[in-house]
Formats: C-alpha cells, sequence, structure tokens
C-alpha cells in the first residue's frame, strides 16, 4: 500500500507498468519563470510525464520557488532535482533525494542529505530516494558534485553501481551523462544494469532512468531498447523544441 510519503513515486511506477516515461529538466540559474512555464507547457504536449527542476550551480530559493510555480502550471508533477540542500520550494511534489553513488565528497553522500532532510519535512515534500550515478563526460554535476566518472567503456561498472543503488533502497537509478553532454550514456551501460537490476529481483520497484546529452530520435531509441525506464532531457527543451515530441515519441514507442 502506497503511503502519503510514496504518493508520486508509487503513481511514477504504475505509469510505467503501462509505458516509458520522459522527464523535462529545467534549470533555474539558466531559465527564468516565464521561459520556464513556456517550456513546460510545450513539454507536456510533447507527452513528458514530469518536470525535473534543479542545477549544479548558483541555484537561489527564489530562483526555484519561481520556476517550480512555473512549471506546476503544465499540469505535470513538480520534482525538484537538486544541486545542493538549499535548492528546495514548498510549491514542489517531490524531491530527488538523492546520493552520488561515485563521489568522492561526503557531502554529496550523505551530508546533503542530512541537512537537506528537515526542509524536505518543513515543505512537505515527498523524497523520492535515488541512486545517482555519473557516466563518462559528467559535465557540470560530475565536477561539482566531485564525482569519478564512470568510463564509457566500462559498462559492468555502471551496473554494479546500480545494482548497489537499487540494494542500497535507490527507486530511482540515474545514470547521468551531464547536461550537454557529447555523447549519451552509452546504451551498454544501461543494459548492463538492467540486466543486473532485474536479476536481483528489483525490476518492477525502481526505475532505471537515463539523461544527459540525448538530443536525437535514434539516441532515445537506443536507450529504450537497451532497458531505460525514464529519459531525462534538458537542453533539447531549450534548444530544439520542436524535436522534443519526436525524441518523447521514439524513446516511449521503441
Ligand atoms: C539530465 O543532465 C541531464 O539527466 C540533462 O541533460 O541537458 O544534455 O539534456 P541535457
Amino acid at each position: 500500500m502506497a503511503g502519503k510519503r510514496r504518493r508520486l513515486l508509487e503513481k511514477l511506477l504504475e505509469r510505467r507498468s503501462r509505458g516509458r516515461l520522459h522527464f523535462t529538466l529545467i534549470d533555474p540559474d539558466k531559465t527564468g519563470p516565464v521561459e520556464a512555464g513556456e517550456i513546460a507547457a510545450r513539454a507536456a504536449e510533447a507527452g513528458s510525464d514530469a518536470i525535473l527542476v534543479g542545477g549544479s550551480i548558483g541555484v537561489t530559493f527564489e530562483e526555484t520557488d519561481g520556476v517550480v510555480k512555473a512549471a506546476k502550471r503544465s499540469g505535470l508533477p513538480v520534482i525538484l532535482f537538486p544541486g545542493g540542500h538549499t535548492n528546495a520550494s514548498r510549491h514542489a511534489d517531490a524531491v530527488l533525494f538523492l546520493t552520488v553513488m561515485n563521489s568522492d565528497n561526503p557531502y554529496y553522500i550523505v551530508q546533503a542529505q542530512i541537512l537537506g532532510a528537515p526542509l524536505a519535512l518543513k515543505l512537505g515534500l515527498e523524497a523520492i530516494p535515488t541512486s545517482y550515478i555519473i557516466v563518462g563526460y559528467g559535465g557540470a554535476a560530475g565536477f561539482v558534485a566531485r564525482a569519478r566518472p564512470i568510463p564509457y567503456e566500462k559498462p559492468e561498472l555502471a551496473a554494479l553501481h546500480a545494482l548497489a543503488g537499487a540494494m542500497m533502497g535507490g527507486r530511482i537509478i540515474y545514470l547521468e551523462a551531464g547536461s550537454g553532454a557529447p555523447k549519451p550514456v552509452p546504451p551498454e551501460a544501461v543494459a548492463a544494469s538492467r540486466k543486473l537490476v532485474d536479476a536481483a529481483g528489483y525490476g518492477g520497484e525502481v526505475l532505471l532512468t537515463v539523461g544527459g546529452g540525448v538530443r536525437t530520435p535514434e539516441a532515445a531509441r537506443m536507450l529504450a531498447e537497451a532497458g531505460a525506464d525514464v529519459l531525462v532531457t534538458g537542453t533539447l527543451a531549450e534548444e530544439s523544441p520542436g524535436k522534443l515530441a519526436e525524441v518523447v515519441e521514439a524513446f516511449k514507442s521503441a
């Protein structure tokens, strides 16, 4: 039985049982509320299932609040994707309560969570346990979180992180290439993670999520075929909004 604390997660898992999901990421440091509202509306039209709000650098409370409120008007659930414990807003539905599995810095492994927990409680945010795994390029997220990114050509290492993430209670297992990555997480890393997580019996309980550098329907299709449950795109909605629907469709229909 889904408790109050797991409302959105249960809804997403239930929706996943009927088909793959797509999330659109908006960074409040780069995008103001007006544009965020437009992006979220376009994302809803394109078939996105949720809006993620967050960024690695320079995001203020006010910016987060403004973007979350604007994104809510799309009717989609809005989930915080925090770069640190201060990225919070009471207007969001939930927060990816994430640990950076391959960080060297205790702040990103457990301290941000300890400092963020009372904020999530006070603001009434559902905390979705998330195992965040940075692969290859890593972008600002990888640099700021002091990750040791998993090499592109080592899918078995990504899979071990994914399995450990599921065993540690992660419900979103998030393979991240970094925003603007020159190439996405390799499908081999997704496939190896899918195989191991399923073999260990976590299949229906976790959402294997992948993001960073996905710009084409072909890339989206390959990640779907490799076994991803959720695709996240950010840059696409800002830079080539016309392509967003195509990418979402390719991912969902593969
Ligand atoms: C979400 O960081 C990504 O996982 C977003 O990446 O901006 O490259 O789509 P893009």
